[in-house]
Order: C-alpha cells, then structure tokens, then sequence
C-alpha cells in the first residue's frame, strides 16, 4: 500500500501539498514500482497537526480520487475517519477505506463500507484526534489491542460490514511507547494467530521509533530500519505494508521471501 498524502503538513514525504498532477505523476510512479493499493489521505495524523474540515479534505482529495481512477487500474484506499468523506471517496472511485480511529470517531464508516462493499480497515488508536499521540501508556498493549480489535470487528459486523471486508492493523506509532512499538513488531506473530480470518495491514514506514532507534535520525533518514522492520513484520504474518518507499520496500521484501522460501 502505497502512500500518498494530499496534505501540506505530512511528516515524512517533503511537506509539500501535491498539485493533482503531481499527485498523478507519483502515484504512476508507486504503480511502476510495484505498489498495489494507493492510500490517499487529505488530513495528516501527525503528532500536533490540525483537524481539516470536511470541506478542506474533500477539496484536497477527491479530485485526486476521481482522476487516479479514471487513469489507473489500481484499488485506491481513502485514508480518512470521516463518513462524510469516506462516501464522496466510494464514489469517486475508492475501494477500500483505511479508519486510523477504528471506527472510535465515526461509526457511519461502517455503514458507508456496507453499503459500498468496499474494504476496510480498522486501525488501533486511542484517544481524540487532538490527543492521538499523548496517550498515558497502557500496561498491557497487546492485550489492549486485541481488545480494541474485538470491539471494532463487532461495530463493523453489526453495521453490516462482512469479515471479508475487514483488514486490521496495530496502529504503529498511535499512542504506544517506543517499547510498544517495537513489541507489537517482535510478538504481530500472536496478534496475525489471534485474528486470523482478516489480512494484517502494518505502517512502518519512516515513523518516529524508527528514527528512534537510529539515534534520533530525520524521516529522510529512517529508510534502512523501515526497510529492516518491515521484513520482519512479513516474516511475522503481516499481508500489506503502508509505505512511502514502494521500489525499497519491494526490493527487501522481495529478496527476505526468496530466502524464506529456500
Ligand atoms: C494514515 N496512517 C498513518 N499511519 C498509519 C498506519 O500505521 N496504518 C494505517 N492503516 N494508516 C496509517
């Protein structure tokens, strides 16, 4: 899954606010790369950036929706906690729809995926959008995710989203301690056994426990340890990596299978 964030404040990809062409050269470009899903996001999650309007995100992504439909036979994912938009994104040609919140902000979301038929996935988090990333640390995070899954699973099921829809991902970097991050990494083989009817999406790439772990080295810089976690979120049962660096990733992943596979 492949990264394109429509916004001028992500964290990761230059900061720029991609014009639609821009928008259109990249996401050919992830394609060429190898890339399977586009995940296009209007509103950044970064830690201390804003809230957008729906107005705001709908401006910045649904025209970027509509024309990377129209020129590419991709599945596009829309990145985005609102109902509002995840059905404009539906509609525009989305098909899969990628809920940070797992369905804790907006639990129309799940209507919209019912309705439409499209994928969804069901990310953990805690906390409002404001207080995503200044979480107190729970004891237990596996435990808390799992948990938070179950719940999640059920709003989505009894919306009338079937299970075959439903992708799940630990939320990497969303209220965990640096610890956290990495046991959810070390121990996803538990998470993937527990939930094993739903595919494991996981986001690595270029996040903070990452730059962390490289002695506190910029999103620029944190290619090598995304690249290093992302084989072993595979090895540990992981379906789909979100990623900013689609030829890298494919590369790495593709040599770590090789071997595996010897
Ligand atoms: C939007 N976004 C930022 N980080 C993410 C992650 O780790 N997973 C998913 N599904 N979405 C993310």
């Amino acid at each position: 899954m492949a990264i394109l964030n429509v916004t001028p404040d992500s964290f990761s990809d230059g900061g720029e606010y991609l014009s639609l062409d821009d928008a259109l050269r990249q996401s050919e470009k992830m394609i060429a790369e190898g890339a399977d899903i586009i995940d296009i996001g209007g509103e950044s999650t970064r830690p201390g950036s804003a809230a957008v309007s729906v107005d705001e995100e709908m401006r910045r992504t649904i025209p970027v929706i509509s024309e990377v439909a129209k020129r590419f036979e991709i599945p596009i994912s829309i990145d985005t906690t609102k109902s509002d938009i995840a059905r404009l994104a539906v509609d525009a040609g989305a098909e899969i729809i990628n809920d940070i919140s797992g369905l804790r902000f907006d639990e129309q979301i799940a209507n919209v995926a019912a309705s439409s038929k499209a994928g969804l996935v069901l990310m953990h988090s805690r906390g409002t959008f404001e207080t995503l990333h200044s979480q107190p640390p729970v004891d237990d995070i596996l435990a808390d995710v799992a948990a938070d899954f179950h719940r999640a699973i059920a709003v989505a099921s009894a919306r009338g989203v079937r299970d075959e829809q439903i992708a799940l991902d630990v939320g990497l970097g969303f209220g965990k301690t640096q610890e956290q991050n990495l046991e959810l990494l070390a121990k996803l083989d538990k998470i993937v056994a527990e939930f094993k009817a739903y595919p494991m999406l996981v986001g690595i790439s270029r996040k903070s426990f990452v730059g962390k772990i490289l002695g506190d080295v910029p999103p620029t810089e944190r290619l090598g340890g995304s690249l290093a976690a992302a084989i072993i979120a595979v090895r540990k049962g992981a379906n789909i990596l979100r990623v900013h660096d689609v030829k890298e990733t494919v590369s790495a992943i593709s040599m770590a299978l090789a071997i595996d596979a010897i």
